[in-house]
């Protein structure tokens, strides 16, 4: 365990607050460093899946090395529990195909089903949102969407279905919105007219990250609809020390999970509605920058959060729970200079699950489908520096397997969506991005 005196607390605050490892391309004129500056190469020369791993048998565990990777960064920081970290490596049974449905689409970051299996695709970068259908054809760019500050993290970000469409036709987006003094995360709703020339109306702000600050890093942006209609939109902390010293106080909204009605109201059991000078609508605290975010089969709330060098973290957000950012965390900066005197501390939960090294999520889809029966209730996460479509095998909420799929492509995988079909739907993060599908081959 590490002792740190509190200047050196400070100058680790101070430092290596920009590069987080996901290096989406950042316009030149934006003066954001390149964020993947100093990430550590992704695991070249992963032995093939099949080396060493035992077969799984029916009701057992699966037992034996974890998916190979470089050694942890922070190697005195000693996991919670035994399954925290380095699960067993594990290799699916069913053979895997991956369809390329679509391409070019300019970092594409999140995927949305209509009911009638055409797909809502954002583009991060040029604020953009298209019309898919399940055969790739790509509609007009939709207009009508208010504009996007595209530096860095920010730009348009996850959309939604909402949950009563077929009467509404309302959609539901997060992005970056342009404000004086800066900018926030922001979720709005509007109406889509569908047709040649798609265009959204009535257009409505519902949520407004704040404070504004200045930072195009650590936007967070996941959106969750649950079945008791509640909508949770997961924040980040915009990743300069004035925004991360906000993550564990509740008048702030960074870093945080909230959870707000589809007209932005506040539910009124929410953990934080009688805390004064708190913001009403945050779910849980202390959290870095989640990038994922799926319910499972009970409808909690999982979420993954890019943690800085050694630190991403599973987690699954409990009402009123704060979960330590900054102040406890299995990373430390990208300079190697540490963040944290300890990886636990009181009052603060831990991780399910953590990478050190990190695989940088994005996206994520609890399986529920039955085109894999091997894969019911894992959970499916992007890996944007790992290149990879990350596999949890998990039991009794720990995880007990680990597999990284899709090595091969080698590709930023930005976004997973399980599809109505039981395919899971990927996003590469590419300026010519994909999208993909994957079936059993
Ligand atoms: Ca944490």
């Amino acid at each position: 365990m590490r002792i740190l005196s509190m200047p050196l607390v400070v100058a680790a605050l101070l430092v290596g607050c920009s590069d987080d490892p996901d290096p989406t391309p950042t316009p030149p004129d934006s003066g954001v460093p390149q964020q993947d500056a100093g990430v550590p190469p992704e695991d070249a020369g992963v032995p093939p899946e099949d080396a060493g791993v035992p077969p799984e048998d029916a009701g057992a565990l699966p037992s034996g090395p974890p998916v190979p990777q470089d050694p942890p960064n922070v190697p005195e920081f000693s996991r919670a529990f035994p399954e925290q970290t380095r699960a067993p490596a594990i290799q699916s049974k069913t053979a895997i195909q991956v369809t390329e449905i679509a391409s070019g689409f300019r970092n594409p970051w999140a995927i949305a089903f209509l009911p009638d299996q055409r797909m809502l695709v954002t583009e991060k970068a040029t604020g953009s949102l298209y019309i898919v259908t399940p055969q790739g054809a790509k509609s007009p760019a939709v207009s009508g969407l208010p504009a996007v500050d595209a530096r860095g993290q920010g730009g348009l970000l996850d959309v939604e279905v909402g949950p009563d469409y077929a009467q509404s036709q309302l959609i539901y987006w997060t992005y970056a919105e342009p404000r004086t003094g800066g900018n926030g995360l922001a979720v709005a709703r509007a109406k889509l007219v569908d047709g040649a020339q798609p265009r959204v109306e009535n257009v409505q702000v519902i949520f407004r990250m704040m404070p504004t600050l200045e930072s195009t890093l650590h936007s967070g942006g996941r959106l969750v609809f649950t079945p008791d209609g509640k909508l949770f939109v997961t924040l980040g902390e915009r990743s300069i020390l004035a925004g991360r010293v906000q993550a564990r106080d509740v008048k702030s909204h960074f870093g945080k999970v909230v959870r707000i009605n589809p007209d932005g109201s506040v539910p009124q059991d929410n953990p934080f509605v009688n805390t004064q000078d708190a913001k009403p609508e945050i779910w849980s605290v202390g959290h870095r920058n989640i990038l994922s975010a799926a319910l499972d089969s009970q409808n909690r709330l999982w979420t993954v959060e890019m943690g800085p060098k050694g630190g991403d973290e599973l987690n699954r957000p409990e009402k009123g729970k704060d979960y330590g950012w900054p102040t406890i965390g299995y990373g430390e900066e990208y300079s190697g200079a540490p963040i944290h005197d300890s990886p636990q501390g009181p009052g603060m939960e831990q991780p399910v699950y953590y990478w050190d090294p990190v695989i940088a999520p994005s996206g994520m889809a609890i399986y529920t489908g039955s085109l894999f029966p091997e894969w019911r209730n894992d959970i499916f996460v992007g890996g944007l520096v790992s290149q990879a479509l990350v596999r949890l095998m998990v039991r009794n909420d720990l995880v007990v397997g680990e597999e990284h799929l899709l090595k091969d492509r080698a590709e930023r995988i930005r976004e997973v969506v399980q599809g109505p079909d039981g395919a899971l739907y990927l996003l590469t993060d590419a300026t010519n991005g994909k999208l993909l599908k994957v079936t059993p081959r």
